[in-house]
């Protein structure tokens, strides 16, 4: 069915005013439960890794539940690993028999996936690894798996190149509408730090400009990221909080406790404050945040991700106007404070209680910032915490959290 017109200027506008998606990385490392380059780092070879393919089943696997937790949590969209480094893929390709397909569990992945999230209204977007550390032409590099490997003279670029745009091709054109292309990722981006340097070895290997000519024709409108080694729609910092906002569309990406993939043994979960406070400081420097789950093996989401997902979709009920569609302000926020506004409101979010003097624009002075206070349309004092939240409307001492004030905001000298 043909896709519907859709601008791209229209579709920038509705991720701005998404800000908050998630992230899913699943395929067969779930089942290694450690992290989605455990076949890197444990050096496992093709046969070593087999295992994970030959016991892929995931018999507790409910996109609708995934799409219902995203959805509770306050997330506007999804990005889904249709295939990561090890070249598992989680539809059935016609150029691979390395697919879901072929597994114990058979059927399409991807399908199911985007159907759930798209009726329950959120965006969704593919993420697709440019490097394929089980495709027979692959370029052996310093990151694969075979480390050390000399480059097999047999190994032909060319065809894992039209390997890498067939499956996008399938992907783009099986699936209906995609919002966001993900690509991942070109090695001149690792090498110096996640900076771009156009025209590096990636591009030329997968023929990058023509890779997005491809995306462009195939999903007019859709978004694609900065790791092609060649400029994209938006640029993606990964696992930190840009200092100064990037000046370009940006989205953040992190994970919730260190590792992409599924890691079961991890508890360096982040806490919900944080997360949340990541957020504010996304919207505030006008970027999107990618937050990230690795379902397990048998295709359900961890009892501490639901939890930390829950945590942050009650914040996200008493404060989601303050992000959605919101940006930066043109007034500079207190120290320890992040602004966002939406047309004429102000959203002062403070990340440290200020038992000391809060100088805002044009006020100085607690008893200004009392002043502020009494101005305000609304109040809302709430912490990570939502128990702590009751509306209140004076200034408790309450642990540092966020304090969302909805008020006209006055151009200075007015
Ligand atoms: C990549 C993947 O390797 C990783 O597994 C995950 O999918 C993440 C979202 O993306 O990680 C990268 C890619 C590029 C850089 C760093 C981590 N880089 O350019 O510095």
């Amino acid at each position: 069915m043909p896709l519907s017109h859709r601008t791209f200027e229209a579709r920038l506008a509705e991720f701005r005013e998404q800000r908050f998606g998630l992230f899913i990385h699943w395929g067969l490392y779930a089942l290694a439960a450690r992290h989605e380059w455990v076949k890197q780092r444990e050096r496992l070879t093709d046969a070593a890794y087999q295992p994970y393919f030959d016991h892929f089943d995931p018999d507790l696997f409910d996109p609708g539940a995934w799409a219902e937790t995203a959805a509770a949590a306050g997330m506007r969209y999804m990005v889904l690993t249709t295939k990561h480094h090890d070249g598992f893929c989680l539809w059935d390709s016609a150029l691979t028999g390395y697919s879901v397909a072929h597994t114990p569990y058979k059927k399409d992945l991807v399908g199911p996936i985007v159907d759930a999230f798209r009726a329950r209204g959120l965006g969704v977007g593919f993420y697709h690894s440019l490097i394929d550390w089980h495709h027979p032409d692959f370029p052996i590099d310093g990151l694969h798996p075979q480390f050390g490997s000399e480059e097999a003279p047999d190994r032909d670029i060319a065809k894992y190149r039209q390997y890498l745009h067939g499956q996008v091709e399938e992907l783009l054109t099986r699936y209906g509408r995609i919002d966001t292309m993900w690509l991942d990722f070109s090695y001149s981006t690792r090498r110096r730090g996640g900076r771009l340097t156009p025209g590096g070895k990636g591009a030329a290997d997968w023929d990058s400009p023509a890779l997005l000519e491809l995306v462009r024709r195939l999903q007019p409108g859709i978004l694609v990221n900065d790791r092609l080694e060649i400029p994209g729609d938006f640029v993606t910092p990964e696992q930190f909080q840009p200092p100064q906002p990037p000046g370009e569309v940006w989205e953040a990406c992190q994970t919730l406790d260190g590792s992409w993939g599924y890691d079961r043994d991890n508890h360096d979960g982040k806490p919900v404050d944080l997360l949340v406070r990541m957020l504010v400081d996304t919207v505030s420097k006008d970027g999107n945040l990618l937050l990230n789950v690795g379902p397990n093996g048998r295709g359900a989401f961890d009892p501490r991700a639901l939890e930390t997902l829950r945590g942050i979709g009650e914040w996200m009920r008493l404060h989601g106007r303050s992000i959605y569609g919101a940006g930066p302000s043109t007034f500079t926020a207190p120290p320890d404070c992040r602004y966002t506004q939406k047309g004429d409101r102000l959203y002062l979010h403070l990340f440290a209680w200020p038992y000391r003097h809060v100088h805002l624009p044009g006020l100085a002075g607690r008893a200004r910032y009392a002043q502020l206070l009494d101005d305000a349309s609304e109040i809302r004092v709430v912490t990570a915490d939502p128990a702590v939240d009751s509306g209140n409307t004076r200034l408790p001492p309450l642990p540092p959290g966020t304090l969302t004030l909805r008020l006209p905001v006055r151009r200075p000298g007015v």
